[in-house]
């Protein structure tokens, strides 16, 4: 499958160790991860010269080219909102990874959303057959 992995990156890096984890384990797993360099600071966020013009069109090209959007929104990302209604407008499939924290719930406009599965999680070792089976289902 052709995975657009999706996270917030100007919402606030805070996650983007688990980010990493995701995507080696979709790989790993014989997926393609569309945006598999975007959390790297070296290869992208460095990269001053790259306008919000020309990520917001690589990424909708990306989105319209892939087969799943998996979200992590844990840490709320105005762009994950975007992307994640871009997709579902595409009919693609939604998955979003929710870490549970106290004091905290997830959006309404994912959690009352039919048309996107959410899986929610404390480790991201117990989710992963979970993930994998999801996104294999039809
Ligand atoms: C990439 C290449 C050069 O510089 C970059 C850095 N920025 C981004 N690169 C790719 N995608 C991005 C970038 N900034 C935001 N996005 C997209 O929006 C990603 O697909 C994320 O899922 C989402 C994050 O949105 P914000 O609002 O948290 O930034």
């Amino acid at each position: 499958m052709k995975i657009y992995f999706a996270g917030s990156i100007r919402g606030g890096l805070n996650d983007r160790k688990i980010y990493f984890e995701f995507i080696d384990f979709f790989k790993k797993n014989n997926h393609v991860v569309l945006t598999e360099h975007i959390f790297d600071i070296d290869v992208s966020l460095g990269n001053k010269k790259t306008t919000s013009d020309y990520i917001y069109n690589r990424d909708v090209t990306w989105i319209k080219e892939s087969d799943i959007i998996v979200a992590e929104v844990t840490q709320p990302s105005l762009g994950v909102g975007y992307e994640i209604a871009f997709a579902e407008s595409l009919n693609k499939k939604i998955i979003c990874l929710y870490k549970e924290q106290e004091n905290k719930r997830l959006s309404a406009m994912i959690e009352g959303n039919k048309n996107i599965v959410i899986i929610r999680y404390n480790d991201f070792k117990e989710i992963k057959n979970k993930i994998l089976k999801k996104i294999n289902d039809e």
